[in-house]
């Protein structure tokens, strides 16, 4: 089992998408163990996007994630990292395959309106930076005996 880190970003937000593409991931099998909305400071995005520091691009991308309310969610299941990547689709919407989420609902790398955690240690990082150790869910479905083999 693993747990990952998904964003949707305050373009999903603003377009009216968190119950569409919170479905996306319900409907692939995915445990939605950590949910909550909330508004990102530039120092949490800063943290947040670390690794961009210095590019060109940076300083939009924390205007643009800083531009309204995001949706945080944690997710579980079999190689969940990997999972979410696919369905969330390449950086470039306009390069993401169809029936991805950056390909159905997106048209630039601007607005691409969802982040996932690329592995482990990032999924471990931006968890914890984003819930904090302990605020994640354990429970079980019934239904998991249909989803999980
Ligand atoms: P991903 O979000 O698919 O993990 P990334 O980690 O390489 O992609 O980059 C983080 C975000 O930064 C990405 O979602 C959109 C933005 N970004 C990346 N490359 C960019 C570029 N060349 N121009 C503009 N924005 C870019
Ligand atoms: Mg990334």
């Amino acid at each position: 089992m693993e747990r990952t880190l998904i964003i949707l970003k305050p373009d999903a937000v603003q377009r009216g998408l968190i119950g569409a593409l919170v479905s996306r991931f319900e409907q692939r099998g995915l445990k939605i163990v950590g949910l909550r909305l909330l508004a990102v400071s530039r120092e949490l995005a800063h943290r947040h996007y670390a690794v961009h520091e210095g590019k060109p691009f940076f300083a939009g991308l924390i205007d643009y994630i800083t531009s309204g309310p995001v949706v945080v969610m944690a997710a579980e299941g079999p190689n969940a990292i990997a999972v979410v990547r696919s369905t969330v689709g390449a950086t470039r919407p306009g390069e993401a395959a169809p029936g991805t989420i950056r390909a159905d609902y997106g048209l630039t790398v601007g607005r691409n309106l969802v982040h996932a955690s690329d592995g482990p240690e990032t999924a471990a990082a931006e968890l914890d930076l984003w819930f904090g150790a302990d605020a994640l869910a354990d429970y079980t479905r019934d239904v998991d005996r249909w989803i999980l083999e």
